[in-house]
């Protein structure tokens, strides 16, 4: 009879062994991590899961709490590891019903070359590319739909839908930006998206720009998954570039087990009916404004299908602290950027920071707080300003400088308008503790694109990555801006979101070869490619300061400098010629005699003219 017993008892165990009898979050952490007591959620086939009784028997791994929830499908374990600790396989043994399940939690080596190979965090030094893996390139055709995901489709001729794009797609091209003068690749979210279309009024809408997510700790497989990912991260930070991973932490597709199942409602914040974030960010920091209308903008819903999560549930947080620190770790990325930053609790929003910070002292995180003030905009970041709450995210996405460079391009010089507009907006720099963290751009994947904003004028066109590469801050390119990629958010912002030419087998030209572009977008290119090439050795644009000149009659001068080496940036955005004397700049030209134009290479005196609507970058010599 015993012996009968042994043998179920076996086949039980085995059994238990191959059928995943719970599914765990985090999947497996590190041994020698700063974060060492981690909180497992793990989560069960059924409601009886959560009677199983835990226990652990691993060096220098501790069980040393247990949790449960309104969900009996769920438990929260509380895990303590010691230094000691070595990498191997954890096994929670759990005795539920009389059957003893073991579920393997694997402790992995800590990455090596933690702020040197990775997790070294992107600054001003750099020049950041924004892509959306799904538009930029296929380079697996095996990949561009899968029967088992809720949304198979995968139509080119869709702009709403996948196009087949990966992240093999963007390995190939890593070339490709390095020619250009990329230094950091941002792509919008690679996580998984198993989300069913979405009726929106300009058709059914898929989840391809990736901010639907379904499971943080999978990539979608569309893009590659997580073999992908990390080849790609290999390959960049092999030429030296590096990656930003973009993440949400304030929704979640309906379709994420924390919302369809979750341990318990208060995971997500609920409101009685359907309620909207009002999306004004005014509402966060105004003392003259009202606790409803702040609570509607921070627990409201961005749209109906994006669960709005709840940070203030302190096993969210620790859920979604751990994610990311356990990316950082699992893939090597160098830094983050937060999505929708300005809608999430701002408790949580500084813990989670602290979190990466401590782990990685040189990773960064910019945060993306679209606001036309530089009062918001400075509010969600590092500031000066006396406040009763101190955020403390490195930098944000700055569109005030963006919305200003356009206004500066666009408008008729005026007391408050045009170039004066973009004056007006630096002088607020006083706002931020170091503007240089901020992330600063002409357009991204929410925005018209650039060249369609001055109206395809290259003049304009140069103007504008001219101020893009010699303004203080981490400059961000579009995908596609350097090749004159155009259109408008109409009738969506799909069009703003086509593939890049080239990328797909059968486009009728391929613009990742300068053979397969037109002269004027070689121009564009070149154009680009020149300057970046100047600012990777420039250390007064990378890091030096700024000093501007009130605007005159349309005329914009500006330097930025160092003990080494001063820029002089002249911007005419009138229609007339204009006689530039570098007297007229004493406090920085003194001492300097001429100058050499970064892009003609041409040399200019003390006194030179500038034609109409054209950048001028000079770099002085004595
Ligand atoms: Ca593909
Ligand atoms: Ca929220």
């Amino acid at each position: 009879m015993k012996k009968y017993f042994l043998v179920i008892s076996f086949f039980l165990y085995a059994f238990s062994l191959q059928a995943q009898y719970a599914t765990l979050y985090p999947t497996h952490w590190f041994t020698g991590m700063h974060w060492n007591k981690v909180q497992i959620i793990l989560r069960g086939q059924d409601t009886d899961f959560s009677k199983g009784k835990p226990s652990i028997q691993y060096p220098g791994v501790q069980l040393v709490g247990v949790h449960h929830f309104e969900n009996g499908k769920y438990l929260a374990l509380d895990i303590k590891i010691d230094p000691t600790a070595k990498p191997g396989s954890v096994q929670i043994e759990i005795k539920n019903a009389g059957i003893t399940h073991i579920i393997e939690w694997p402790l992995h080596a800590r990455r090596e070359g933690r702020g040197t190979r990775f997790a070294k965090g992107v600054s001003s030094a750099d020049f950041v590319y924004l892509l959306m893996p799904d538009r930029f390139s296929n380079g697996d055709l095996s990949n561009d739909h899968f029967t088992d995901l809720r949304d198979t489709s995968c139509d080119r001729k869709e702009l709403l839908l996948h196009h087949g794009g990966d992240l093999k797609g963007v390995t190939n091209h890593l070339d490709y930006l390095q020619e250009l003068g990329i230094t950091t690749l941002w792509m919008t979210p690679v996580n998984e998206n198993d989300m069913p279309l979405e009726k929106e009024p300009s058709g059914m809408l898929s989840g391809y720009h990736g901010y639907w997510f379904t499971d943080q700790y999978k990539i979608d497989k569309r893009y590659g998954g997580d073999i992908a990912y990390k080849k790609l991260i290999e390959s960049a930070h092999d030429r030296g570039m590096k990656i930003i991973q973009d993440a949400v932490y304030n929704h979640i597709g309906n379709e994420h087990w924390m919302y369809r199942d979750a341990p318990s409602p208060d995971w997500i914040n609920q409101w009685p009916i359907y309620t909207g974030s009002n999306h004004k960010e005014e509402t966060v920091f105004d003392v003259n404004g009202s606790q409803k209308d702040k609570k509607r903008m921070l627990d409201g819903w961005f749209v109906p299908h994006l669960p709005d999560v709840n940070q203030r549930n302190p096993f969210v947080a620790n859920y979604l602290i751990q994610y990311a620190i356990w990316a950082t770790e699992e893939y090597g990325i160098d830094g983050w950027r937060v999505d929708t930053y300005k809608y999430c609790d701002e408790a949580f929003e500084n813990r989670i920071n602290d979190a990466l910070i401590k782990e990685y002292p040189n990773i960064t995180v910019f945060g993306e707080a679209w606001t036309s003030s530089v009062v918001g905009s400075a509010y969600f970041t590092r500031n000066n300003m006396d406040l009763p709450f101190k955020h403390n995210l490195l930098g944000v996405t700055d569109f005030p400088i963006s919305f200003a460079i356009i206004d500066a391009l666009n408008q008729n010089y005026g007391w408050s308008s045009g170039v004066n507009r973009l004056h007006a907006t630096l002088a607020q720099d006083i706002l931020y503790k170091n503007p240089l963290n901020n992330c600063i751009f002409l357009d991204n994947h929410d925005m018209d694109r650039f060249y369609s904003v001055v109206g395809e004028d290259m003049d304009k066109y140069k103007q504008g990555i001219g101020l893009l590469l010699t303004l203080r801050g981490i400059p961000q390119l579009y995908y596609g801006t350097e090749i004159l990629m155009k259109n408008y958010k109409n009738p969506s912002d799909a069009m703003v979101r086509l593939d890049f030419p080239g990328g797909f087998s059968g486009d009728p030209a391929n613009k990742f070869l300068s053979s397969g572009r037109t002269q004027l977008e070689n121009e564009a290119f070149d154009f680009v490619k020149t300057l970046a090439g100047f600012r990777k050795k420039s250390t007064a644009l990378q890091t030096g300061k700024t000093m501007q000149y009130l605007p005159s009659e349309g005329l914009y001068v500006y330097f930025r400098y160092d003990s080494r080496q001063t820029i002089m940036c002249v911007l005419n955005t009138s229609d007339k010629e204009k006689e530039i004397k570098l007297t007229d700049y004493a406090e920085r030209t003194n001492g300097f005699r001429s100058g050499k134009d970064v892009i003609s290479g041409a040399v200019i005196s003390e006194k030179y003219t500038l034609a109409p609507k054209k950048i001028s970058i000079i770099e002085l010599s004595k």
